[in-house]
């Protein structure tokens, strides 16, 4: 049997490999305007202001967080700052968390390790090795959804963590770029943009800004009482079943629930 030539082989191989960039269908015409809105605090709880956040994200009825820098994963509560529960991971930079139902899912800042718990409390079942960084991790339907502080959300198989497709994110035809903290909500992924008090909506199929959620009101709430130039906003988690929407920042002693209401 005649032996394809290295190039071409490679090139089969990795037609079923390579991920799809999603193209625009109506590339060129004009964006719809996105909706501006902005945060309107409707409770404020305690948050543990050593707490790197980097993730949040409700799993079987319980709020976690994945803590960067010297991180942990940890079950917390609006009742208290102090974790119920934690485990920590001294190796590395815990980033992203997102939850499928069943699992959790942990990515890390430049360790190129996804972590993957499972059972009450979450025990580390596996460790899955993915290329570039993890900045924010959510789930939609049957899809891990990963920021790596690009303009480009990629989307991953769960099982094996590879990339099935990609998308770049515009604002009317600009890309945005530090996307951080992702929330997955059924209309739309949730984006914070690192070093901001931006929140961005983003459509899944098209990559497209739907709505700029100015969240400046809780870095004002908690200005006085963060002390590090990287405590930003960042943690985003909608509560399944209620809608509730809880932000948070890295090093901030708050915990906001908020809703989002429109220009004044
Ligand atoms: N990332 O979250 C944007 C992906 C990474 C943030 C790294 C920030 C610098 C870490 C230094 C810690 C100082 C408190
Ligand atoms: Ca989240």
């Amino acid at each position: 049997m005649r032996r394809l030539p290295w190039s071409l082989s490679l090139s089969l191989l990795c037609m079923a490999c390579a991920p799809t960039q999603r193209q625009t269908p109506d590339a060129g015409a004009p964006d719809a305007t996105p909706q501006r809105l902005a945060v309107n605090i409707v409770h404020t709880y305690p948050h543990d202001p050593s707490a790197f956040t980097q993730g949040l994200q409700f799993h079987q009825g319980q709020l976690y967080e994945s803590t960067g820098e010297k991180g942990d994963l940890r079950r917390i509560s609006l009742e208290q700052a102090a974790p119920l529960w934690k485990e920590s991971l001294p190796d590395v930079f815990p980033e992203g968390l997102a939850s499928d139902g069943e699992r959790l899912y942990q990515l890390t800042w430049q360790d190129e390790t996804l972590y993957v718990w499972n059972g009450t409390p979450p025990a580390r079942e596996k460790q899955v090795s993915y290329a570039g960084e993890g900045w924010g991790l959510c789930y939609w339907r049957g899809q891990l959804v990963r920021s790596d502080g690009t303009s480009t959300l990629r989307f991953h198989d769960p099982k094996d963590f590879h990339v099935k497709s990609q998308v770049q994110v515009t604002l009317q035809g600009v890309p945005q770029e530090m996307l951080n903290e992702l929330e997955c909500a059924e209309d739309g992924v949730y984006a914070n943009v690192w070093h901001s008090n931006t929140i961005l909506k983003i459509d899944y199929a098209t990559g497209r800004v739907l709505a700029v959620i100015d969240a400046s009101a809780l870095a004002q709430a908690v200005r006085g009482r963060v002390h590090s130039y990287e405590a930003v906003l960042n943690g985003i988690a909608l509560e399944p079943g209620t809608g509730r929407l809880f932000l948070t920042g890295k090093l901030w002693p708050d915990l906001f629930e908020v809703t989002l209401v429109g220009p004044a």
